[in-house]
């Protein structure tokens, strides 16, 4: 019998690889809304997603998790707000390969705190960019006195995106009860 059904929302940029993240980890077919990325010039993937995402997982006997994307476009962040009511916690992704990656975590990371107390942060497409150092974010992380998990991940490997759900689960579990 399932107890808990706890709802996790994953935010960050265009092409974070939100609903790559959401997929690999769902155990039903993931609900999604995408449409044709008129935008090229942000990011050059076919399809974005303009709604929601939505999967889920059983973890045990007696915890479902619902997971839901939102839409990276930051023009779309009336939906964040929405979609974060009753939400235990975010997993913010940041595409490593970007040039503005600190910067867009600082972005995303605001935002959603504004929502939600519990965070964790998956910095993906780090396969893309091997080379460009994972330490700024922990740098200004810890300028800022910011406590949350961060791994690198691959967001199109289950056990990487599992990872973080679990690490969210237990903060919220621990810290906010
Ligand atoms: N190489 C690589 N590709 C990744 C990684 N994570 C996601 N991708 C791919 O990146 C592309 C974009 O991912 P999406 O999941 O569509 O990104 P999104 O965050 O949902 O983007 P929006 O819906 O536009 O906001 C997809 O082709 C993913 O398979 C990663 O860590 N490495
Ligand atoms: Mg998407």
């Amino acid at each position: 019998m399932i107890l808990h059904k706890y709802k996790i929302v994953f935010g960050g940029k265009k092409g974070a690889g939100k609903t790559a993240a959401i997929r690999s980890l769902s155990e039903i077919s993931v609900l999604s809304t995408e449409a044709h990325n008129t935008d090229e010039q942000s990011h050059s993937k076919a399809l974005t997603t303009v709604g929601i995402d939505y999967g889920e997982i059983k973890l045990d006997d007696e915890v479902a998790v619902g997971l839901y994307g939102t839409p990276g476009q930051d023009r779309f962040d009336f939906v964040w707000s929405v979609i974060c009511k009753g939400a235990i916690g975010a997993v913010v992704l940041i595409d490593h390969s970007q040039k503005d990656a600190l910067e867009d975590l600082k972005f995303y990371f605001q935002a959603f705190k504004e929502y939600v107390n519990n965070i964790v942060v998956g910095v993906t497409h780090v396969d893309e960019d091997p080379q460009h150092l994972l330490k700024q974010y922990k740098d200004w992380m810890n300028l800022n006195k910011l406590t949350m998990p961060i791994f690198a991940i691959d967001a199109r490997e289950k056990d990487d995106v599992l990872l973080m759900v679990e690490a969210l689960i237990a903060r919220a579990e621990v810290e906010f009860g």
